[in-house]
């Protein structure tokens, strides 16, 4: 019998400036479709009280605004994946979260190819169990996951 780790869960979130552009949109649905299993997809806009809560953390922080405002500012898309250690393989994806550094740095990466400045850099993930269970919930409110782990989880495993 094979054994497998098993699946972890993210959330990856298109951001309004790929969205914008059809054949990126395009192109970052490929990536994911050839290196996770998507287990929902959702496009969605926020209002700005949607993007204040999602990005609380960073209130002050001389971008806060920019990043707000940018993020209600036109459609997303947001899917939840699974594979072994998702979190990490969709934020080795995506790349640094600075343009420049992203470009210079990592070529290869979505933000390093398509991204467009600090803010508007293509996409988002979740940086550990945590926050991928919290920001989950935060965009699919109707998944439940421990309910996906028990039933869907082993039965996704086997075939990989
Ligand atoms: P991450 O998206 O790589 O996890 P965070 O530090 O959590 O990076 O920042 C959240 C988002 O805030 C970034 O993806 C980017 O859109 C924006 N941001 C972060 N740092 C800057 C900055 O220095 N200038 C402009 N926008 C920024």
């Amino acid at each position: 019998m094979r054994c497998v780790k098993a699946l972890q869960l993210t959330l990856a979130v298109v951001k309004p400036d790929a969205v914008a552009h059809p054949l990126v949109l395009e192109a970052l649905h490929q990536k994911i479709l050839k290196n996770f299993i998507i287990v929902r997809k959702k496009d969605l806009m926020w209002r700005t009280e949607d993007s204040e809560r999602f990005y609380a953390e960073h209130a002050g922080r001389f971008f806060y605004q920019r990043l707000v405002e940018f993020m209600a500012s036109g459609p997303m898309r947001a899917y939840i994946l699974a594979r072994e250690d998702a979190i990490t393989h969709w934020r080795g994806m995506m790349g640094p979260t600075k343009v420049f550094r992203a470009r210079y740095t990592s070529p290869d990466t979505l933000r390093g190819q398509y991204g467009l400045t600090d803010t508007r850099n293509t996409t988002h993930g979740s940086d550990s169990v945590d926050s991928a269970k919290r920001e989950i919930s935060f965009f699919f409110p109707e998944f439940n996951a421990d309910e996906w782990m028990s039933r869907e989880e082993p039965r996704l495993r086997l075939r990989q």
